[in-house]
């Protein structure tokens, strides 16, 4: 097996505000696959489709209420393969969205468990006797508010819910279960689906003694601690490869929030054949505060620069990471890392240097490209997330006020995320003829890819040069990485080293001119990209660096 993925640049299209083709109002594989050309010119190599199967949309889609089947509002399964075979003509891969945690709770599977404890469904999902007062078997609470246990009378029991109510946990303690899922993967794959994110993988093995919360936890994330990197994860993701995924030339990249770099060692050292990468989610919680996520707190550089240089002096020769800002799960990378009004486009560039020019398998979120910013909704009402909603009702009930809850949404709901990417300035902005699931982006006038194409300084032009420095030279993937001047406050530099080959990368976080001294080793470097069109062409050892002003020299 090759492993071209270590090469190779991720692009997530997240569906239903990708692009619509029938009017519906919900983004489509038709959609996709018309837009396909405008992937192609971007450079990327991978798609990442979110879940597109059959589903209630009580999650956008994580609740799956059939594997084998495409959602409707999507499509069907032959414009599926139309868009799979179109994809691979332009050399473009599809990796889906494998999410076997749970299912929903309309899924088959899980309609005939919950009737009774003896039938063949009985133990497909994790169910268990109230204590002795009736009350839940752990004080778990669920991602999106309340406990992660329901009762079911026709049971006497509780069924485990890490996430909504609707998305009933899977037993992987039943092999039979197991199974199944690895029948399904099969099936996937056998279509030519070349490879799966696998959802909150790091979830699917339970503590068998089902702890109680630690002190203190958040409430939303109580259950990690029975949950999170448990017992038997690596001999699932194990059997996992073995009866499946060792059998495919694919790309396998797990999310796993709450592991560490040495955890993922464990999931991404080739030798214990389980996963290629993981998303790990240090970077993302930076800053976190009382309500995890939703908070207002702005991360420090410096804690960015060490959690950044963590995961790759760890992994460095023993596993391997993926690298990304942003997703349908988090805000927009500018505005939660950059500066999303004056320097908007510097910034985002900057961002992309720093990132791309890592080692590891670099993951572009939809409209990342063009510089999408989080999206000054006017009501709370216009949120359609489940976990919005879910956050907004914790944080009234602990008597925030709706000035602060307001400001803490705008900051970090995923919603952000999950507006329709805007094709053109049109009233419809080109997404659809119809009414939008969700409401636009009051940017997208200014910010659309139109306009992006239409402007050779765009961060469209960035991102497409950066992915094409990749293509072109080994040192981006496989280069070692050290850091420069690594407690200079405000800029961020780092060296990758390749046989006698150096890569010099420069990024700036401040809004302001900026004095960097280099040493004497790193000057005299031939200029690949910078995200000023008046960069110096030879690395010189005093810069004085401009607002957000990022650098990118190689040194024979
Ligand atoms: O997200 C996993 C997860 O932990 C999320 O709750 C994420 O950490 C959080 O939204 C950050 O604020 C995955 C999917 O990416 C997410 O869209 C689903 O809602 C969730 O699993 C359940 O499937």
């Amino acid at each position: 097996m090759s492993d071209w993925w270590r090469k190779s640049v991720v692009y997530q299209v997240y569906p239903q505000s990708f692009k619509d083709t029938t009017g519906n109002g919900i983004g489509d594989l038709n959609g996709i696959k018309e837009k396909l050309p405008y992937l192609a010119d971007l450079g990327i190599d991978v798609i990442w489709l979110n879940p597109i199967y059959q589903s209630p949309l009580v999650d956008n889609g994580y609740d799956i209420s059939d594997y084998y089947q495409i959602n409707p509002i999507y499509g069907t399964m032959s414009e599926f393969d139309e868009l799979l075979q179109a994809a691979h003509d332009l050399g473009i891969k599809i990796i889906m969205d494998l999410v076997v945690n749970h299912t929903s709770d309309q899924y088959e599977w899980f309609e005939k468990s919950k009737q009774s404890k003896d039938n063949e469904f009985s133990d497909y999902y994790i169910w268990k006797d109230p204590k002795p007062d009736g009350t839940p078997p752990t004080d778990w609470g669920s991602t999106f508010g309340g406990s992660a246990w329901e009762f079911v009378e026709a049971r006497n029991q509780y069924y485990l819910h890490l996430f909504a109510k609707e998305q009933p946990d899977l037993n992987w303690e039943n092999p039979i279960l197991r199974e199944k899922i690895y029948q399904m993967m099969t099936f996937w794959f056998e279509k030519g689906v070349d490879g799966f994110r696998m959802d909150v993988i790091s979830l699917i093995s339970k503590r068998q003694d089902w702890p109680q919360a630690l002190p203190g936890a958040i409430y939303s994330k109580s259950y990690y601690v029975g949950a999170s990197n448990g017992p038997r994860v690596h001999e699932f993701l194990q059997e996992m490869n073995t009866k499946v995924l060792s059998k495919y030339d694919v790309l396998t990249v797990g999310e796993t929030a709450n592991t560490t770099s040495n955890q993922a060692i464990l999931y991404t050292d080739p030798t214990r054949r389980e996963l290629n990468m993981i998303f790990h989610f240090d970077h993302m919680h930076l800053d976190y505060g009382k309500y995890g996520k939703f908070s207002d707190i702005r991360y420090k550089m410096s804690d960015l620069r060490d959690v950044m240089s963590e995961w790759q002096d760890k992994l460095e020769g023993k596993g391997w990471n993926s690298l990304y800002w942003s997703n349908h799960d988090q805000p927009r990378a500018v505005t939660r890392f950059g500066d999303d009004g004056k320097y908007r486009v510097e910034s985002a560039k900057m961002l992309a240097t720093l990132l791309h020019m890592m080692k590891g398998t670099p993951y572009i979120f939809q409209g990342e490209e063009i510089g999408m910013r989080n999206v000054p909704f006017e009501s709370l009402m216009q949120y359609q997330d489940i976990e919005t909603k879910a956050m907004i009702a914790e944080m009234r009930d602990a008597g925030e006020t709706e000035e602060t809850i307001k400001k803490i949404v705008y900051l970090k709901s995923r919603d952000n995320a999950r507006t329709p990417i805007a094709w053109n300035s049109d009233d419809k902005f080109g997404f659809t003829e119809g009414i939008p699931w969700i409401d636009y982006s009051p940017d997208n006038t200014e910010i659309n890819i139109e306009a992006a194409l239409n402007d050779k300084y765009s961060v469209f032009y960035h991102y497409q040069k950066l992915i094409q420095l990749r293509k072109t030279y080994d040192i981006i993937a496989e280069g070692f990485y050290e850091l420069i001047n690594p407690n200079d406050s405000e800029i961020y530099g780092y060296t990758r080293t390749l046989n006698h080959e150096k890569l010099i990368v420069i990024c700036s976080f401040s809004e302001d001119k900026v004095n960097y001294v280099l040493a004497d080793e790193l000057v005299d470097g031939q200029l690949l990209l910078s995200n000023y069109p008046d960069s110096a062409e030879k690395l010189i050892k005093k810069l004085e660096l401009r607002p957000y002003e990022a650098l990118i020299y190689l040194k024979k």
